[in-house]
């Protein structure tokens, strides 16, 4: 149970290296940080922070090429052991996936008999957090929308996904095409009782 008083609460963003969270986390926010050609260019959190609203543009986790594996577990570590110690003020987590390559990754590694670490964190986050929105991102790159169907069946959802689209937000980061997300995050703060929330949007000034 979450207690509500004053304090600070956060809205994390997390994902695997290179889906484009830096890139979604500053097309949504008043905020502009470090995004890269290389998987891998946020290695500690970046913040933003509104009021009594903090967002936090977590490190990917994952694979990234020329750090090692060693390096990689840490990350891992250090995003689920983020979110546990600040699971009393985490009130959303926007999970990001790359649409164009999640379900191929994601088949990969069931074949090896694992389950994928992206669906694994999904479960994590729907556990520990109030609400969990999945950014289905590079939708640009995606030629056949039912892709989002298979996406959602990996995360335990019946397809079809339209049934979902109130945790399945497909997006484009790079071309700024967040609305649907950006809608329903902020709705969903407000509802929450954040009154600072609609400052922190971009395309967005003051309360409503
Ligand atoms: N085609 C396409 N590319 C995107 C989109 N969003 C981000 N990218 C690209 O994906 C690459 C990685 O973007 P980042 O925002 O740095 O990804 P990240 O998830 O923050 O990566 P890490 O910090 O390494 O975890 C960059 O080359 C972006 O331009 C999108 O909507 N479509
Ligand atoms: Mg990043």
């Amino acid at each position: 149970m979450l207690t509500m008083v004053s304090g600070l609460r956060e809205v994390v963003f997390a994902g695997r290296s290179n889906v484009g969270k830096s890139t979604l986390f500053s097309s949504l926010l008043k905020t502009n940080v470090r995004k890269g050609k290389k998987p891998g260019t946020t290695l500690k959190p970046n913040t933003f922070q509104v009021g009594k609203i903090l967002f936090t543009d977590l490190p990917g986790f994952g694979y990234v090429r020329g750090v090692g594996k060693d390096f990689n577990e840490k990350i891992k570590d250090f995003v689920v052991h983020y979110i546990e110690s600040n699971a009393s003020r985490i009130v959303a987590a926007v999970e990001v996936i790359d649409a164009s390559s999640f379900v191929e990754i994601a088949e990969r590694w069931e074949s090896r008999g694992y389950i994928p670490i992206e669906v694994e964190m999904f479960e994590f986050l729907d556990e520990i957090t109030p609400r969990v929105f999945v950014a289905a991102n590079k939708m640009d790159k995606v030629e056949d929308a039912r892709l989002l169907d298979r996406i959602a069946e990996k995360l335990g959802m019946q397809p079809p996904w339209e049934n979902w689209k109130h945790v399945i937000y497909p997006v484009s980061a790079k071309r700024g095409e967040v609305d649907n997300l950006k809608r329903d995050l902020k709705h969903y703060l407000i509802s929450s009782g954040i009154k600072d929330a609609p400052k922190a949007f971009r395309g967005s000034s003051g309360y409503r």
